[in-house]
Order: C-alpha cells, then sequence, then structure tokens
C-alpha cells in the first residue's frame, strides 16, 4: 500500500498507450462519420451541427422530430451559424423554420428554451405579425428571418 511498484507503474504505461490508440481510432472514425452526414445533410460550425430533416412540417412536429433525435430545431446564436443554416437552406431548395418564436408573449422573441434571443436577423418590416397569427419564424435563402404561422410547414433543421 502507497507507493506504485515498478511493475504497477509498467503496467499502467502500457494501459494508457493501449486508451490513447482507442481514442485517436475513435477521433477518426467519428470525423470520418461527420463528414459523410454533412455532405448531403447538413453544415458544422464550431461544435455545433445543423441537420435537416429534409422533411417539411408544421413547427410543433418539427418540434417534436428534433428533440426525438436527441437535439433542437435550428437557433442560429450569430452570423456564422445564421450563415452555416442559410447553405443548407439554399442547398435543399426549400424553406426552413427556426426554433425562434413569441408563441409566450406576443412581439418577444425567444428560443425553445424560453431564453432571450441573442442575435437576430429580421428582414426589413420583420416580425410584421401578418393577420395577427405569425409566432414563428421561417428562413427563406436570403438568410433573413420573417415571422410566420407556426401552423404553416416549411423545412425541418435540427441542431445537435
Ligand atoms: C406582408 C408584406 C410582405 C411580407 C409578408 C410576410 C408574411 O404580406 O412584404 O413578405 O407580409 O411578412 O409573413
Ligand atoms: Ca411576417
Amino acid at each position: 500500500k502507497g507507493d506504485i511498484s515498478g511493475l504497477e507503474l509498467d503496467l499502467l504505461k502500457r494501459q494508457m498507450s493501449a486508451v490513447n490508440l482507442q481514442l485517436n481510432l475513435l477521433r477518426d472514425a467519428s470525423t470520418k462519420l461527420k463528414k459523410a452526414i454533412l455532405l448531403q445533410n447538413g453544415r458544422s460550425v464550431g461544435e455545433k451541427l445543423f441537420v435537416t430533416h429534409h422533411r417539411e412540417l408544421n413547427y410543433e412536429a418539427a418540434k417534436v422530430i428534433c428533440a426525438n433525435a436527441g437535439g433542437s430545431i435550428a437557433s442560429p446564436r450569430n452570423a456564422a451559424e445564421n450563415n452555416a443554416i442559410k447553405e443548407i437552406i439554399v442547398q435543399t431548395e426549400k424553406v426552413a423554420f427556426l426554433g425562434i418564436n413569441d408563441l409566450r408573449t406576443e412581439g418577444d422573441f425567444r428560443y425553445p428554451s424560453g431564453e432571450e434571443i441573442g442575435y437576430s436577423n429580421w428582414a426589413s418590416k420583420e416580425p410584421n405579425n401578418e393577420k395577427g397569427i405569425e409566432d414563428c419564424v421561417e428562413m427563406p435563402s436570403s438568410g433573413k428571418w420573417n415571422d410566420r404561422s407556426c401552423g404553416d410547414k416549411r423545412l425541418v433543421i435540427c441542431e445537435f
């Protein structure tokens, strides 16, 4: 008890290099999978992945799809993330829903978590809450946001 013997130290060293080897293999496998998935389905920004389901659904259904996959609806927090989402929209030629909404309080747009938004990229004259029924946000190929009815069907993009 107390001191580590020479034999124990040698064993620990060999175990450490085996773990390191497995860690490198895991890293390579993960990098390869990421590239393969992103090719047709999305973009990455830093640690965040934006992945499309390729289908158009209303906001609630889109939220369920993303949650069931272990993610949440795409909610850009800066210009780089907004651009990554825009690239998916340009590639798929579909208009997408963002997670941002003012369902709780009219005019107070928030992330699905309820947290206040710290970044926005509204198109000019938006949000206009047309007909008083626009509590969700869509992004067309311009990358600029428009508030839109949550019941409309738009491309599902999730973030992970
Ligand atoms: C109005 C004026 C249009 C605008 C539209 C959207 C609907 O029809 O210029 O594009 O509202 O805000 O969500
Ligand atoms: Ca609008």
